[in-house]
């Protein structure tokens, strides 16, 4: 069995699908894949399946309904952790994510970080085709994000990333109570104030071609009420919110 299995997951994808599987596959050939489709009405699903039918090294994992991108991934790490993989790997359906750049980042996990963000944000990264707003929103929240959580990471919203199994063991994935984006911020955010050791990868982001965002207001009201009352909970109470942080790790 592979040690990697890179999760996508999709809703509505179907005009992008069958190129992002093709380009990820020959990028990391080693390594297995999983869909996580939430019942999309477009058919994802079932091309999914079409193309795990030929492909022993992917499967699809087919969920009731849309109930958002956060529970997607919990149900992609539930069954990689269970299946035992070492490293677990997060990308978009839409194409906005570089599959070229998967074997750069698990490289990284493998020499030691817990958690690789491929970062629009850092010195060498960058967004291509994004409107103004989208880059403000962006912007905004992971400085917004750095501020009341006191983080140092530069793309905390980021979905493109790699992380060690053994740090998603360290936490309690049932109490991560996102459901949107800001799920991503809440697993960054979790594994680094626990000392992980947190790797920002600068990655070239590409505005997706076909299909369509499901980006809308109410996740980035979600992520601001969240993290708004996680930076609250943190200052009020930093000693046990640092009770698992182990010396020496370090985050950038
Ligand atoms: N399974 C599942 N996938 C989702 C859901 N919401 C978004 N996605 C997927 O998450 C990825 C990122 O979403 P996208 O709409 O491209 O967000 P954007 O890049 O921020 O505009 C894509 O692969 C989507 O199909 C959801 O509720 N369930
Ligand atoms: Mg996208």
């Amino acid at each position: 069995m592979a040690n990697t299995l890179i999760i996508v997951p999709t809703f509505n994808e179907i005009d992008g699908l069958e190129r992002i599987v093709t380009r990820i596959r020959e990028a990391v050939p080693a390594a297995d894949l999983l869909v996580v489709d939430d019942s999309s009405p477009d058919g994802t699903g079932e091309l999914a399946d079409r193309l795990a039918e030929a492909d022993p090294g992917m499967r699809v994992l087919h969920r009731a309904g849309k109930n958002g991108l956060g529970q997607a991934y919990l149900a992609g790490f539930e069954l990689a952790l269970g299946e035992g993989y070492e490293f677990i790997v997060e990308m978009d359906a839409d194409g906005s994510h570089d599959p070229e750049s998967v074997p750069a980042m698990l490289a990284l996990a493998e020499s030691g970080a817990e958690l690789v963000i491929g970062s629009r944000w850092v010195d060498g990264g960058s967004v291509v085709n994004w409107p103004a707003i989208r880059k403000a929103i962006s912007r905004t929240g992971n400085w917004y994000s750095g501020v009341m959580l006191r983080s140092r990471i530069r793309d905390i919203t980021a979905g493109f990333r790699v992380f060690r199994a053994s740090a998603l063991r360290d936490l309690d994935l049932h109490a991560i109570s996102s459901q949107g984006y800001c799920f991503q911020v809440e697993m960054a955010w979790r594994l680094e104030r626990t000392g992980h050791r947190v790797v920002e990868y600068p990655i070239t982001f590409v505005e997706r071609e076909t299909g369509q965002s499901k980006m809308h207001s109410g996740i980035v009201v979600e992520a601001l009420l969240r993290v708004t009352a996680w930076g609250i909970e943190a200052t009020l109470r930093p000693r046990k919110s640092m009770s698992m942080s182990r010396s020496g790790a370090r985050s950038r």
